[in-house]
Formats: C-alpha cells, structure tokens, sequence
C-alpha cells in the first residue's frame, strides 16, 4: 500500500489502512510525518482516550474486551491499543488476550493494536500516541489504552488517556500498596475487579477511603461476567464530559503531548547519540555520564 492509499484509506475508515499506517510509525518510515501531517485534528479532538491500568492479573484485559463489547453495543466505533509487557511473567496472558480479541476481528468497528515493549529503548510513548491519533481520524472514538501499571515508560502512556481508571483486585497481595503509592495520582476512577471474589468489599472499603480525599470513585465489576462494566464505560465517559467542560482535559493534552514531543525528539536523537558516542575511535572511555555530557555539549554548540 503506498502512502497515499494509506492516508485516504484512513480518512475512509479503512482498518487495513490504520493497521499499515501505525505500522509506519512504529518502523521509523521516512513517510510518517506525511502521514500524521494529514490526519483529521478535528476527529482527533473530539475523540476520548480512556486508560485502563493496574497490576498484572487484575483483569485490565478481560475488562477492556468487555468495554469494546459495551461501546459496539452503544454502536460506537472503538479503537484499542495494548501495551504489551511482553515479559517472560506475563507471556501466557498475552496469548490469552489475543485470544479473547479475535472475536471481534470479524467486526469492522473494532480496531486493535498491541505494542510490545520488550526490546524496546523508548519511544514507546510517541508511538502510542500517534498510533490513537491514527485510530481517532480512523474513526474510533473511544479509543482504550491498556497498560500495566508498573515503571515511567507506562506512567507516561497513560498520560495520553483523557480518563484512567486503575483497576485492582483482591488477592494480588502487596501490588495493593504499590498501587496505593504510585498509581492513585493519575487514576480518575478506581475499579476493584473481581468483586465475586472474597476480599473484594474489603479492598473497596480500603480504597474508598484514599479515593473519598481525592474526589474520586470506586466501582466494583466483575469483568468475567461484565459486571458493572457498562457503568465503567458511562461513567469515564461522563468524567470526560466533565473535564470537557471545565477546561481540565484540554490542559491534560496539552501536557501529554509535551511529553510525546520529547519522547519523539529522543528517538529522533538516540541515533545520532550512539553514533557521537562511538566516535573518537569507538571506545566508550572515561566515566560514562561525564563522557554524555561532552557529546550533548558538541551537539548543542
Ligand atoms: N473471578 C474473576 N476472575 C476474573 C475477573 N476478571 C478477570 N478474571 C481472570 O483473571 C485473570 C487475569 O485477567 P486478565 O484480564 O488477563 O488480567 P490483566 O493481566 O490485568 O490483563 C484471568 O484468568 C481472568 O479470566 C473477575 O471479575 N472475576
Ligand atoms: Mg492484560
């Protein structure tokens, strides 16, 4: 497909053509930025991201499934990218979620892209979000992005969500206190998953009350059964409305694509660095952080 089979594609709704053109991005094609250049800003604003994270096992991927059944319900087009930790821990799951994705490969308003983080130096960020922009002037909206919630890398995904809801579950043993730590900041919902399972109202009540002096809300669901899960989607549908409203969410993009901006400028650079780097007879000499601090001084000169 070439590139201008790729843009009109998208303009016309084609998932093949989304697929190809995330796929550009992710390669480094030197036809991207014709490609993000001619995207529809207007389908790209209206469009809201909504971020599902929380520790690994907590049911952020059988929740998303379930989401992308309640948006298709609703008859809206949704658009899903996955960010896989591809680690050796989670592996199994992966499979499992393909899986659980391919029955909606049939349906032509359901597009999905997974990413692999593994192997991966940065630019996950940047690829993620010019992927959604893609999937937004594809037309999807909503457009989830679900991610584990574990390291900066992710932390800075999910600040390309308008809504976040962090998902937990009982029996994930200490996760709970890492999650209380970190991941409250940036959740606008806290979701206890597997509310059939026991110690689920204790965790609950225990999150109620850090959420209560953040003015945030618990909802329970049972991701399996679908529990609770369409008043998920109508209620992180209804915060954004609200951040709409008072002008919150267009400062939280503009935040986030600050952050993308310097992603995208570090993998434009991380080349160049490396090269610099081998210069001088390709030994990597002296300390380290004195030796980078040489390089960018002779780029920056
Ligand atoms: N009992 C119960 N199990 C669930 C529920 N939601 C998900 N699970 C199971 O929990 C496991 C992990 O779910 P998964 O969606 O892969 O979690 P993720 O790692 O957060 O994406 C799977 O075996 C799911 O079937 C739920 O509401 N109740
Ligand atoms: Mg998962």
């Amino acid at each position: 497909m070439d590139i201008d089979h790729i843009i009109d594609g998208v303009a016309r709704r084609n998932n093949r053509a989304i697929a190809k053109g995330i796929s550009l991005v992710e390669n480094g094609d030197e036809r991207t930025d014709r490609l993000l250049t001619s995207l529809d800003q207007r389908l790209i604003d209206e469009a809201v991201v909504l971020g599902i994270t929380g520790p690994p096992g907590a049911g952020k991927s059988t929740l998303t499934d379930k989401l992308v059944k309640t948006s298709r319900e609703l008859e809206k087009r949704i658009g899903v990218v996955a960010i896989d930790p591809s680690s050796p821990l989670t592996g199994g799951a992966i499979h499992g979620d393909r899986i659980r994705m391919m029955q909606h490969a049939l349906d032509r308003d359901v597009v999905v892209r997974s990413m692999a983080t593994r192997g991966r130096l940065g630019g996950l960020c940047a690829s993620a979000g010019a992927s959604v922009r893609i999937m937004a002037a594809g037309g999807c909206n909503p457009i989830i992005i679900e991610t584990v919630g574990v390291g900066q890398s992710e932390m800075d995904i999910i600040s390309l969500a308008d809504v976040t809801a962090l998902v937990s579950a009982p029996g994930l043993g200490d996760d709970i206190q890492a999650l209380k730590a970190g991941l409250l900041e940036v959740a606008d919902i806290m979701v206890v998953n597997k509310a059939d399972k026991p110690g689920a109202e204790m965790l609950a009540m225990e999150l109620s009350e850090v959420a209560r002096g953040k003015g945030r809300e618990v909802l329970k669901t049972v991701a399996s059964e679908g529990k609770g899960v369409e008043e998920l989607f109508r209620t992180m549908l209804s915060i954004f409305d609200q951040q709409r409203a008072s002008g919150e969410s267009r400062r939280r993009r503009r935040e986030a694509r600050e952050r993308e901006v310097v992603d995208w400028a570090l993998e434009m650079l991380r080349p160049v660095l490396r090269e610099r780097g081998a210069e001088d007879g390709g030994e990597y000499s002296g300390d380290p952080r004195v030796r980078a601090r040489a390089i960018v001084d002779r780029i920056l000169r």
